[in-house]
């Protein structure tokens, strides 16, 4: 393993490379242990540079097997090579040169699932983001842009398809039966976005013509016998395609665009040019086997990859800083897709649902960076919800301060100019000031501060002049290596709500406000309503228009005014997800003080009187339904968490609410949409209404009787999925649940992704019973440690979806986590340290619990030979 050089990047240090590569040609010749790749690239010193100055090759665990200067070994004392560089002087001062590298490396051998690996039988590789460097000694950074020639050569029974990036040149047979394939990719393009497939795979074809006539064919490879579960990602890729060019104008630019499905893939899916490599998860579905949640999330992620072909890779980052530039911009695009695919407000709800519950976190502990980190010691660790999440907040934010029309012209302006460049932040942000003529300095605060802002708002109502004033004060709270902020530009959409439900319409006389939105660009700054009719309610933060807190004193009879009256129905939800806040965190405290719960009869009238109002749409019901998780009402409490109290609280006002509504409740789980199944919006949210109605019913009832009759009916793996969770999690010791766990098992245990599904429902079943569970499970034959999958479906769950039993109060659940942490390191880092972040919240947990949580830390930080990504998350998260 490559050890801990405790080595940190920082971004004031960025220096162009002294060597520019106009081309690479690459030779494999692929064998499971000893795969020759040949490298021929074409490079020369820039300008300027000293002409003693070598050039420096990333490596990384590589072993040079040939090395040759214009076609002519070299000499030994002119080059040094380790496993992690490759050092070469004496070379031409300013003519261009071609030097060639010859590597072996052993596919089969490589279980890090970064460079060439086999999985299944096939070749394939992962280059982001400094994968490239595991095939051969490259200049491995993301401003080295070069046209790629690419041979392949295999057997021909082992790899009858052999793929790469690009257009396809052309191929034949060789001798020994093996044969070759050529591809050539025009569009110059960082290492990171390199890519090989090499297999006997199934495939599905299709064709987009493009907006100006061309024909693109569009091929998806899975395993054979599963192409039929492929043609819905077909589906989404071609209205991404579409959606692409109408609303951005962006056009895709090869003969082919492919998508490989594997199954062992360290993360969702990759945007390598014209050969996207897809985690199996997001690509294979049918009704039998996937649930609403999986389409909807191959809907978003076949998006999220073909849409990296303008944000990515088109242009794309000068250095790993820069991330977000393409990361944030590109879920930004994905979230637009799927609320135009969908219904907007329901799908705004689920974003804000998970940019509290993922990157809330993230900001308020250990391991909180600026959406542009200023320094990294191992880059694998910022694939973060910060860059990723709120790296689209910020970008929406864009949209938000210069409207929908100044918006698109910045983004034309950003694909005009930077086209086939690596670029930075300052880049993309000078087109939309160019633009909109507005001054974005204090706003790009947004990219370099870390943490979340927390808005502190009073009004105050003036009967007697219809004077309205509301008063805000942003703060930010320090986060590691940022003492001091200042002060930042946050846009919030408000509404002033009147008694009779109307809306007053009108700017503020003071501050600045600008179509429904509020600018608060000072510490402190008051805006001024007048000729306000009633006293109003304020609606702040509409839509989650910028990712910060609210601190305000509103009462439950205002929230539920809002959440009645509102215009907009993202903003109806957040008023009735404040008053559940609200109320279960009152609870989880009354609990945890051993006096009784408050009275819950209000927010049950509510929620019930929600559920039964067929005027609002299904999916939004559902959401409303679905209460704060104990892991939202921990964030809020904040810190001295004690996770069985908040369970307990919970689950005292789920009870109430379900009695409230049991016969509602009752009703609605028997509404399951028409058959046959289709997984678009309207019928998905169906099912999530009577999914979430079943589990309240069942409450109510105190009975697994009806969870499993539906369990028995279902033909489709939603409802399968919502009764066996019902069962598991609310009866996990019934009869009934022993025995669906065992039908379930029985009838998918040839389908992994399935299985990952009955390990997670499991896994998340709430309580300290549930460790002994899981500990069984990873004895279960269907378990596999090398498949992340897998371990993210067991570990995974429990870590991050079950708080009560991995935060059991005798820390077997810390000690659990990092036993497998340490288990799976020197195979998988990336796959450990991201398991090992699930610890990032333990200075919230109350005294005991902390001790023992930052004990089983400190034995992961003493053990000697960590990988640099565990070494550092481990040392991040203890120090913070
Ligand atoms: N760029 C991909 C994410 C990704 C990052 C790293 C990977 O390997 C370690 C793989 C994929 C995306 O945003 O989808
Ligand atoms: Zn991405």
């Amino acid at each position: 393993m490559r050890t801990d050089t405790g080595q940190v990047f920082h971004l004031k240090n960025y220096k162009p490379t002294d060597f520019v590569v106009e081309r690479i040609d690459l030779t494999f010749e692929l064998d499971p242990v000893a795969t020759l790749v040949v490298s021929r690239v074409i490079l020369h010193r820039r300008a300027g540079v000293a002409e003693d100055a070598p050039l420096v090759l990333d490596g990384d665990e590589l072993t040079l097997e040939g090395l040759q200067l214009d076609g002519e070994d070299l000499d030994h004392a002119l080059f040094t090579a380790t496993p992690d560089s490759l050092t070469i002087h004496g070379l031409p001062a300013t003519a261009p040169f071609e030097i060639t590298v010859t590597t072996r490396i052993a596919p089969e051998a490589n279980t890090k699932l970064s460079g060439l690996y086999r999985t299944k039988g096939v070749y394939c590789t992962q280059c982001e983001a400094e994968g490239f460097r595991r095939i051969t000694y490259f200049q491995d950074r993301p401003d080295v842009l070069a046209v790629y020639t690419v041979t392949v050569i295999a057997r021909k029974d082992e790899a009858p398809l052999l793929l790469s990036n690009g257009n396809y040149l052309g191929g034949g047979n060789y001798d020994e039966g093996r044969h070759f394939a050529t591809w050539f990719d025009p569009h110059p393009k960082p290492a990171y976005l390199f890519a090989l497939v090499a297999g006997d795979l199934g495939v599905i074809e299709d064709s987009f013509t493009t907006q100006s006539g061309r024909q693109v064919a569009l091929r998806i490879y899975v395993e054979h016998g599963k192409e039929l579960r492929a043609t819905y990602a077909m589906d989404v890729l071609k209205r991404s395609m579409r959606w692409d060019e109408e609303v951005y104008g962006r056009e895709y630019d090869l003969d082919i665009f492919m998508i490989v499905a594997v199954s062992d893939f360290n993360m969702g899916a990759m945007e390598n040019k014209g050969l996207n490599v897809f985690n199996d998860k997001y690509v294979l579905a049918d009704p039998e086997t996937a649930t609403d949640a999986d389409y909807a999330n191959i809907e978003i992620i076949v998006a999220h990859e073909y849409f990296h072909n303008w944000t990515g890779n088109r242009i794309t980052c000068r250095d790993w800083f820069q991330l977000c530039l393409k990361e944030g911009l590109t879920v930004y695009r994905d979230h637009c897709f799927a609320a135009d695919q969908r219904s907007a407000p329901v799908k705004r709800i689920s974003e804000i649902r998970v940019l509290k519950a993922h990157q809330f976190p993230e900001d308020a502990g250990p391991l909180a960076h600026p959406v542009r980190p200023a320094s990294y010691r191992e880059i694998n660790n910022f694939y973060t919800a910060t860059v990723y999440e709120k790296g689209s907040e910020v970008v929406g934010m864009i949209r938000t301060i210069l409207g929908r029309e100044a918006f698109r012209k910045g983004m034309d302006l950003y694909f005009d100019r930077h086209d086939g460049e690596a670029v930075t932040i300052e880049d993309f942000l000078a087109c939309f000031a160019e633009v909109s003529g507005r001054d974005l300095t204090q706003f790009a605060l947004w990219y370099s501060q870390a943490g979340t802002p927390s808005v502190s708002v009073s009004t105050v109502w003036n009967e007697a002049t219809s004077v309205f004033s509301v008063t805000m004060e942003q703060t930010l709270a320090p986060t590691p290596g940022q003492s001091r902020k200042q002060v930042m530009h946050l846009p919030l959409a408000y509404g002033l709500i009147l008694e009779d439900g109307g809306e007053h319409v009108g700017t503020p006389r003071s501050g600045e406000a600008r179509d429904g939105v509020l600018h608060l660009t000072k510490r402190k700054q008051t805006f001024t309503f007048e000729g306000v009719p009633s006293r109003p309610v304020l609606s702040i933060n509409r839509g989650f228009s910028a990712p910060v807190t609210i601190a305000m004193e509103q009462s439950a009879a205002d929230l539920a005014h809002i959440a009645r009256h509102d215009t907009d129905g993202v903003a109806r939800w957040q008023a009735l997800n404040d008053h559940a806040t609200l109320h279960l965190v009152a609870a989880a405290r009354f609990t945890r003080d051993g006096r009784p719960a408050p009275d819950g009869k209000e927010l049950a009238d509510i929620l019930v009187a929600t559920a039964a109002d067929e005027s609002l749409e299904q999916a939004f019901r559902a959401q409303a339904l679905s209460l704060p998780a104990e892991s939202d009402i921990a964030r809020e409490i904040g810190s001295n968490i004690d996770p069985d109290s908040i369970r307990s609280a919970r689950e005292t006002v789920l009870a109430e609410v379900a009695r409230a509504g049991r016969d509602v409740f009752g009703r609605l789980a028997e509404k399951m949409p028409e058959v046959p199944y289709s997984p678009d919006a309207l019928s998905a949210g169906a099912r999530a209404l009577s999914g979430v109605a079943l589990s309240y019913v069942c409450l109510a009832e105190g009975s697994p009787q009806r969870a499993k009759t539906v369990f028995d009916g279902a033909d489709n793996m939603t409802v399968m999925t919502q009764a066996l969770q019902v069962l598991a999690h609310q009866f996990p010791e019934a009869e009934e649940t022993t025995e669906a766990l065992a039908t379930f098992e029985s009838r998918f245990e040839d389908n992994p992704l399935v299985m990952d599904k009955w390990f997670a429902i499991q896994a998340m079943a709430p309580g300290a019973a549930t460790l002994d569970r899981v500990k069984a499970l990873m004895d279960s034959p269907h378990f596999d440690r090398q498949n992340p999958n897998r371990m993210r479906a067991l570990i995974g769950s429990f870590t991050s979806g079950n708080p009560t039993g991995f935060n059991r109060a005798d820390g077997a659940g810390f000690r659990l986590l990092c036993e497998e942490v340490l288990a799976i390191d020197q195979r998988n880092p990336q796959l450990a340290a991201r398991l090992l972040t699930a610890m990032r919240s333990w200075r919230a947990l109350e005294p005991g619990r902390q001790e023992l949580a930052r004990l089983a830390l400190v034995a992961v930080s003493g053990v000697a030979e960590l990988s640099t990504d565990v070494r550092d998350i481990v040392e991040r998260t203890l120090a913070g």
